[in-house]
């Protein structure tokens, strides 16, 4: 494996690093549908292969998101179908499907992604739906999940149950004021007795750092360790710029968060992280560990996919102390 420009530093040895064959996935010019960009990828580790859902742009005009399958054996190197896996059909889906989140619950394939039907009326309004698939390209809609007019994106659902409960974490835009008790975007958590109905929500993470001034929302899926859920999520600042953090939430009770990193674990710094469709931009969407090493799937610049890889146990601590 090889690993380039380390982007997180623990008195002074390396934690996090940029895989050097970064961008794994390009847009493929001569496939109309991801000619343009191909990013924010989400992933599934199954233990034999890594399977990815990313995001594909084909024009500008309408900038209506699809979604394409690849896989790969090493976590690496990744093939490509060149077929549209999921695209949009339903009329909550009319502006198109956008950042994919994949997890298995009770051994079913599950992924949610941001649909937005409104945009034109208006602006960019988003919910988030569910679905389910066997084999990444025959899916089953399960709808929207996210409570109406709440402008919800970045959800992600715990891979088991907890207490008996569904877990959910959203960032509902629309969320902020008086009468939710904070001003800005933030990360919820809520529960299910299905996978369709939450409630109890909680406010879980505001924004705290300069560097997560604006909003901050949940990357991939919670990841189970023996420290807790590791939650990598995303912040970004009052110029737009997009940085990854990592938090540590209780394994039984996950309402509770252990620790936050202060410092961003990733920020953009590489060409393909700060030029793209939408400059600054790393948001990490999927993740997995292999070998006792996270992988962390991102999206560069809203244009590539990419890839940067930490000692599971060497994060973890980092985030213990504090980060
Ligand atoms: C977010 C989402 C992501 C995108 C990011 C940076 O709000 O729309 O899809 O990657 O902005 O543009």
């Amino acid at each position: 494996m090889v690993l380039k420009t380390n982007s997180l530093y623990k008195s002074g040895k390396a934690l996090m690093g940029r895989y050097k064959k970064n961008p794994i996935l390009l847009p493929n010019k001569d496939v109309w549908w991801e000619s343009k960009a191909v990013f924010n990828p989400a992933i599934l580790y199954d233990g034999n292969k890594v399977h990815m859902l990313y995001r594909a742009i084909g024009e500008y005009k309408q900038y209506i998101s699809r979604f394409g399958y690849a896989c790969s054996t090493d976590g690496f190197t990744f093939e490509r179908k060149n077929e549209i896996a999921f695209g949009p059909t339903e009329g909550y889906e009319k502006y198109g499907l956008e950042d994919p989140r994949l997890m298995t619950i009770d051994n079913q394939v599950y992924f949610s992604y941001v649909v937005l039907s409104d945009y034109v009326v208006k602006g960019p309004i988003g919910s988030t739906a569910l679905a389910t698939t066997n084999d990444f390209h025959n899916c089953t809609r399960l709808g929207i999940i996210t409570s109406k007019g709440s402008d919800n994106k970045d959800v992600v659902l715990f891979p088991e149950k907890i207490n008996q409960k569904y877990v959910l974490l959203h960032r509902p835009r629309s969320w902020v004021g008086p009468k939710f008790g904070i001003d800005k975007p933030s990360i919820w958590i809520a529960e299910g007795n299905t996978l369709s109905n939450f409630e109890k929500n909680t406010i879980l993470m505001k924004p705290e750092q300069d560097w997560e001034e604006l909003k901050i929302g949940s990357g991939p899926p919670p990841i189970k360790t023996k420290h807790g859920w590791l939650l990598i999520y995303h912040g970004v600042d009052k110029d737009l710029v997009y940085r990854t953090g990592a938090a540590l939430l209780d394994l039984n009770n996950p309402v509770k968060v252990i620790a936050r990193t202060k410092e961003p674990v990733l920020q953009p710094q590489e060409p393909y992280e700060r030029i793209g469709d939408v400059n600054n931009v790393v948001f990490p969407t999927g993740a997995c560990v292999i070998d006792e090493k996270l992988h962390v799937y991102y999206g560069g610049a809203d244009k590539v996919c990419c890839l940067a890889v930490v000692e599971l146990n060497a994060l973890l601590q980092y985030i213990l102390n504090g980060g």
